[in-house]
Protein backbone atom coordinates (compact mmCIF):
# COMPACT_ATOMS: atom_id res chain seq x y z
CA UNK A 1 0.00 0.00 0.00
CA UNK A 2 1.31 3.49 -0.94
CA UNK A 3 0.98 6.20 1.97
CA UNK A 4 1.14 9.37 1.17
CA UNK A 5 2.51 11.83 3.73
CA UNK A 6 0.86 15.64 3.77
CA UNK A 7 3.15 17.81 5.82
CA UNK A 8 2.11 21.32 6.38
CA UNK A 9 5.42 23.22 7.05
CA UNK A 10 5.89 26.85 7.74
CA UNK A 11 9.67 28.13 9.25
CA UNK A 12 10.34 24.80 9.52
CA UNK A 13 13.76 24.58 8.21
CA UNK A 14 15.51 23.28 11.43
CA UNK A 15 13.43 20.31 11.56
CA UNK A 16 12.06 19.65 8.03
CA UNK A 17 14.78 18.06 6.92
CA UNK A 18 15.39 15.42 9.52
CA UNK A 19 11.69 14.72 9.06
CA UNK A 20 12.15 14.21 5.36
CA UNK A 21 15.11 11.58 6.18
CA UNK A 22 13.18 9.56 8.35
CA UNK A 23 10.59 9.26 6.09
CA UNK A 24 12.87 7.95 3.53
CA UNK A 25 14.21 5.07 5.75
CA UNK A 26 10.80 4.01 6.14
CA UNK A 27 10.37 0.30 4.31
CA UNK A 28 7.24 1.84 3.00
CA UNK A 29 6.32 3.14 -0.41
CA UNK A 30 5.65 6.56 0.17
CA UNK A 31 4.56 9.90 -1.33
CA UNK A 32 5.52 13.14 0.07
CA UNK A 33 3.71 16.54 -0.63
CA UNK A 34 5.06 19.84 1.82
CA UNK A 35 3.06 22.37 1.55
CA UNK A 36 5.36 25.52 2.53
CA UNK A 37 2.86 29.12 2.49
CA UNK A 38 5.61 31.62 3.22
CA UNK A 39 8.38 30.09 5.14
CA UNK A 40 10.77 33.22 5.52
CA UNK A 41 13.93 30.56 6.05
CA UNK A 42 14.39 27.41 3.64
CA UNK A 43 12.14 25.10 4.65
CA UNK A 44 10.69 24.59 0.72
CA UNK A 45 14.14 24.81 -0.27
CA UNK A 46 15.61 22.21 1.96
CA UNK A 47 12.18 19.69 1.03
CA UNK A 48 12.66 20.35 -2.55
CA UNK A 49 16.69 18.92 -2.22
CA UNK A 50 15.29 16.25 -0.62
CA UNK A 51 12.77 15.16 -3.22
CA UNK A 52 9.82 15.89 -1.84
CA UNK A 53 7.43 17.58 -3.71
CA UNK A 54 6.43 21.20 -2.88
CA UNK A 55 3.76 23.43 -2.92
CA UNK A 56 3.60 27.04 -2.18
CA UNK A 57 1.11 29.77 -1.82
CA UNK A 58 -0.24 32.77 0.64
CA UNK A 59 0.04 31.75 4.05
CA UNK A 60 -3.13 30.62 5.35
CA UNK A 61 -2.16 27.98 7.87
CA UNK A 62 -2.43 24.72 8.84
CA UNK A 63 -5.40 23.71 7.40
CA UNK A 64 -5.07 25.55 4.06
CA UNK A 65 -1.90 23.46 3.68
CA UNK A 66 -3.68 20.04 4.27
CA UNK A 67 -6.31 21.08 2.21
CA UNK A 68 -4.35 22.46 -0.95
CA UNK A 69 -2.18 18.89 -0.59
CA UNK A 70 -5.44 17.08 -0.80
CA UNK A 71 -5.72 17.10 -4.39
CA UNK A 72 -2.15 15.44 -5.00
CA UNK A 73 -2.83 12.55 -2.62
CA UNK A 74 -2.29 9.43 -4.76
CA UNK A 75 -1.52 6.75 -1.95
CA UNK A 76 -3.97 4.54 -0.43
CA UNK A 77 -3.16 6.04 2.79
CA UNK A 78 -2.60 9.29 3.86
CA UNK A 79 -0.56 10.78 7.06
CA UNK A 80 -0.50 13.91 8.31
CA UNK A 81 3.09 14.91 9.47
CA UNK A 82 3.81 17.57 11.15
CA UNK A 83 7.20 19.08 10.01
CA UNK A 84 8.60 19.90 13.71
CA UNK A 85 9.72 16.79 14.67
CA UNK A 86 7.35 16.13 17.81
CA UNK A 87 6.07 13.37 16.06
CA UNK A 88 8.65 10.51 14.95
CA UNK A 89 8.20 8.70 11.21
CA UNK A 90 9.76 6.22 12.82
CA UNK A 91 5.89 5.28 14.12
CA UNK A 92 4.02 5.54 11.37
CA UNK A 93 4.29 1.84 10.16
CA UNK A 94 2.45 0.89 13.39
CA UNK A 95 0.25 4.06 13.44
CA UNK A 96 -0.85 2.55 9.64
CA UNK A 97 -0.95 -1.07 10.79
CA UNK A 98 -4.82 -1.02 11.54
CA UNK A 99 -5.68 0.13 8.10
CA UNK A 100 -3.36 -2.00 6.50
CA UNK A 101 -4.50 -5.11 7.81
CA UNK A 102 -8.30 -3.83 6.83
CA UNK A 103 -9.75 -3.20 10.34
CA UNK A 104 -9.82 0.96 10.50
CA UNK A 105 -10.53 3.74 8.26
CA UNK A 106 -9.04 6.06 10.59
CA UNK A 107 -6.27 5.78 12.89
CA UNK A 108 -5.58 9.10 15.66
CA UNK A 109 -2.05 8.70 17.28
CA UNK A 110 -2.34 9.23 20.95
CA UNK A 111 -0.19 11.24 23.47
CA UNK A 112 -2.57 10.70 26.47
CA UNK A 113 -2.83 6.76 26.19
CA UNK A 114 0.51 6.42 28.26
CA UNK A 115 3.69 3.86 27.45
CA UNK A 116 5.40 6.08 25.17
CA UNK A 117 8.31 9.08 25.43
CA UNK A 118 6.09 12.40 26.30
CA UNK A 119 7.76 15.64 27.13
CA UNK A 120 6.45 17.02 30.86
CA UNK A 121 5.83 20.61 30.14
CA UNK A 122 2.94 22.93 29.63
CA UNK A 123 0.14 21.95 32.20
CA UNK A 124 -2.43 24.04 30.75
CA UNK A 125 -1.81 22.42 27.45
CA UNK A 126 -2.43 18.76 28.66
CA UNK A 127 -6.00 20.07 30.64
CA UNK A 128 -7.32 21.75 27.36
CA UNK A 129 -6.20 18.87 25.61
CA UNK A 130 -8.29 16.55 28.09
CA UNK A 131 -11.04 18.88 28.02
CA UNK A 132 -11.67 18.78 24.22
CA UNK A 133 -11.09 15.06 24.09
CA UNK A 134 -13.65 14.82 26.47
CA UNK A 135 -16.23 17.20 25.15
CA UNK A 136 -15.98 15.22 21.42
CA UNK A 137 -16.53 12.04 23.23
CA UNK A 138 -19.73 13.74 25.02
CA UNK A 139 -20.62 15.01 21.56
CA UNK A 140 -20.13 12.29 19.49
CA UNK A 141 -20.29 8.83 21.49
CA UNK A 142 -16.44 8.26 21.32
CA UNK A 143 -13.57 6.99 23.42
CA UNK A 144 -10.97 9.49 21.97
CA UNK A 145 -8.13 10.64 24.22
CA UNK A 146 -6.61 12.72 22.24
CA UNK A 147 -8.66 14.53 19.27
CA UNK A 148 -5.66 17.22 18.69
CA UNK A 149 -2.76 15.02 17.61
CA UNK A 150 -1.61 15.85 14.64
CA UNK A 151 -0.59 12.17 13.94
CA UNK A 152 -3.97 11.25 11.60
CA UNK A 153 -4.02 8.44 9.53
CA UNK A 154 -6.67 8.21 7.01
CA UNK A 155 -8.05 5.22 4.12
CA UNK A 156 -6.95 7.92 1.50
CA UNK A 157 -10.62 8.25 0.32
CA UNK A 158 -12.01 9.24 3.72
CA UNK A 159 -9.89 12.36 3.90
CA UNK A 160 -10.59 13.42 0.40
CA UNK A 161 -14.35 13.55 1.44
CA UNK A 162 -14.55 14.96 4.49
CA UNK A 163 -14.85 18.02 2.25
CA UNK A 164 -12.65 20.38 4.56
CA UNK A 165 -13.58 23.97 5.07
CA UNK A 166 -11.12 25.36 7.80
CA UNK A 167 -7.46 26.61 7.26
CA UNK A 168 -5.85 27.20 10.45
CA UNK A 169 -5.39 24.77 13.32
CA UNK A 170 -9.21 24.28 13.82
CA UNK A 171 -8.45 21.80 11.09
CA UNK A 172 -8.00 19.44 13.67
CA UNK A 173 -11.35 19.37 15.22
CA UNK A 174 -13.32 19.82 12.05
CA UNK A 175 -11.33 16.38 10.94
CA UNK A 176 -12.17 14.70 14.21
CA UNK A 177 -16.11 15.91 14.10
CA UNK A 178 -16.70 14.79 10.53
CA UNK A 179 -14.82 11.68 11.38
CA UNK A 180 -16.69 10.96 14.37
CA UNK A 181 -20.24 12.02 12.54
CA UNK A 182 -19.41 9.59 10.04
CA UNK A 183 -19.68 5.92 10.50
CA UNK A 184 -16.26 5.31 10.40
CA UNK A 185 -14.23 2.36 11.90
CA UNK A 186 -11.84 4.62 14.09
CA UNK A 187 -8.79 3.35 16.10
CA UNK A 188 -6.33 4.73 18.35
CA UNK A 189 -2.63 3.76 19.55
CA UNK A 190 -0.24 5.73 21.63
CA UNK A 191 2.41 7.16 20.07
CA UNK A 192 5.86 9.55 21.53
CA UNK A 193 5.49 13.48 21.60
CA UNK A 194 8.72 15.11 21.45
CA UNK A 195 7.34 18.16 22.60
CA UNK A 196 8.48 21.70 21.55
CA UNK A 197 8.26 25.27 23.54
CA UNK A 198 7.12 28.21 21.90
CA UNK A 199 10.66 29.64 21.74
CA UNK A 200 11.71 26.76 19.56
CA UNK A 201 8.83 27.47 17.28
CA UNK A 202 5.66 26.33 18.31
CA UNK A 203 2.62 28.05 17.16
CA UNK A 204 -0.83 27.03 18.59
CA UNK A 205 -2.42 29.15 21.28
CA UNK A 206 -5.19 29.07 23.95
CA UNK A 207 -7.10 31.21 21.93
CA UNK A 208 -7.09 27.79 18.69
CA UNK A 209 -8.40 25.85 21.92
CA UNK A 210 -11.66 28.24 22.11
CA UNK A 211 -12.29 27.81 18.64
CA UNK A 212 -11.59 23.89 18.70
CA UNK A 213 -14.46 24.00 21.47
CA UNK A 214 -16.55 26.16 18.77
CA UNK A 215 -16.33 23.67 15.81
CA UNK A 216 -16.75 20.82 17.71
CA UNK A 217 -20.29 22.22 18.86
CA UNK A 218 -20.80 23.50 14.95
CA UNK A 219 -19.75 20.05 13.22
CA UNK A 220 -22.04 18.00 15.80
CA UNK A 221 -25.13 20.54 15.18
CA UNK A 222 -24.33 21.07 11.08
CA UNK A 223 -26.29 18.88 8.55
N1 LIG B 1 2.04 25.43 5.75
C1 LIG B 1 1.76 25.82 7.00
N2 LIG B 1 2.03 24.99 8.02
C2 LIG B 1 1.73 25.41 9.27
C3 LIG B 1 1.14 26.67 9.54
N3 LIG B 1 0.97 26.77 10.89
C4 LIG B 1 1.45 25.62 11.42
N4 LIG B 1 1.91 24.82 10.45
C5 LIG B 1 2.54 23.51 10.57
O1 LIG B 1 1.69 22.65 11.28
C6 LIG B 1 2.47 21.81 12.11
C7 LIG B 1 2.00 21.98 13.54
O2 LIG B 1 2.27 23.29 13.97
P1 LIG B 1 2.90 23.55 15.43
O3 LIG B 1 3.19 24.98 15.60
O4 LIG B 1 3.99 22.59 15.64
O5 LIG B 1 1.64 23.22 16.27
P2 LIG B 1 1.52 22.42 17.59
O6 LIG B 1 1.32 23.35 18.69
O7 LIG B 1 2.65 21.46 17.72
O8 LIG B 1 0.13 21.71 17.33
P3 LIG B 1 -0.26 20.38 16.61
O9 LIG B 1 -0.86 20.75 15.29
O10 LIG B 1 -1.28 19.79 17.52
O11 LIG B 1 0.97 19.56 16.46
C8 LIG B 1 3.93 22.18 11.90
O12 LIG B 1 4.51 21.34 10.92
C9 LIG B 1 3.82 23.61 11.38
O13 LIG B 1 4.90 23.99 10.56
C10 LIG B 1 0.88 27.54 8.43
O14 LIG B 1 0.37 28.64 8.56
N5 LIG B 1 1.19 27.05 7.19
MG1 LIG C 1 4.14 20.95 16.64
Amino acid sequence: MKVSFLIPAYNEAATIGEVLDRIATLDLETQVIVVDDGSVDDTGAIAESKGAHVIRQPNRGKGAAIRAALPLVDGDIAVIQDADMEYDPVEVPELIEPIVRGAADVVFGSRLRGGRPQRAYLFWHLLGNRFLSLLTNVLYNTTLSDMETGYKAFRAEILKGLDLREDDFAIEPEITGKVCKQKLRVYELPISYYGRTYAEGKKITWRDGFRAVWVLLRVRVSG
